[in-house]
């Protein structure tokens, strides 16, 4: 393996997003992969299943509701996915900062970037790109421990977050033609980082590697 194109192509064959949404990350809308983003830290994708479930059935799903929403309503809500009291408050400021900055979702995902992600409370670079890339459909890859330990086993190793990010996007880039010839039509990059972080996650953890 010589570089992340090859590792797509091998996890491309073994087809591991067939029973999975195109862009991969499940969900209503793109609003609720933005607070899932927040919630799947440190917990399992079930108990964030849970803690949406419970957003939704108390109309929390939406920038205003949650900005306004009652710290001890919103914290019981989301206990399944844990770090309630934590995630609650920097869910609620979240909010706030959003509809303060940007004035609505749609122009917060055209706009935003991932400085000002980084300078909210909470949130981190795996979680300022899985925004990106999977609520804002920007064209970031996201990295995390499964992706680290992946390519880690593929006998790359690298200093930083960024650095493994550059290298699963530079494989990425410089074999756009081959990665069209691949599919069968021109997929857009966005679409391509989703799924391949995707395929890296659905991989990971369904194989113990040593
Ligand atoms: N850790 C995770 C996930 N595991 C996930 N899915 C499974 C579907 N998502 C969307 C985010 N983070």
């Amino acid at each position: 393996m010589s570089d992340s194109f090859d590792l797509l192509k091998v996890l491309k064959r073994e087809e591991l997003l067939k029973n999975h949404p195109e862009l991969w990350w499940p969900s209503k809308n793109d609003f609720e992969i933005l607070i899932g983003a927040i919630l799947t830290q440190n917990t399992k994708w079930t108990n964030v299943e849970k803690s949406l479930e419970n957003l939704k059935n108390l109309n929390l799903l939406s920038l205003k509701s949650l900005s306004e929403a009652d710290l001890l309503v919103l914290t019981n809500a989301i206990t399944p996915s844990g770090f309630k009291n934590q995630k609650s408050k920097r869910l609620k400021l979240l909010a706030s900062n959003i509809l303060e900055e940007f004035y609505d979702f749609d122009n917060f995902c055209e706009n935003v970037s991932r400085e000002w992600l980084l300078n909210q409370k909470g949130i981190g670079q795996e979680t300022a790109d899985a925004i990106l890339c999977y609520a804002c459909h920007q064209d970031m890859m996201v990295v995390d421990k499964y992706t680290q330990k992946l390519v880690s086993f593929a006998g790359f190793e690298f200093e930083s977050y960024e650095d493994l990010q550059a290298w699963c996007e530079y494989g990425i880039n410089e074999n756009l033609d081959k990665i069209y010839e691949l599919y069968g039509y021109e997929i857009p990059l966005n679409k391509i980082y989703c799924r391949f972080h995707g395929k890296i996650v659905e991989f990971m953890k369904n194989n113990k590697l040593k």
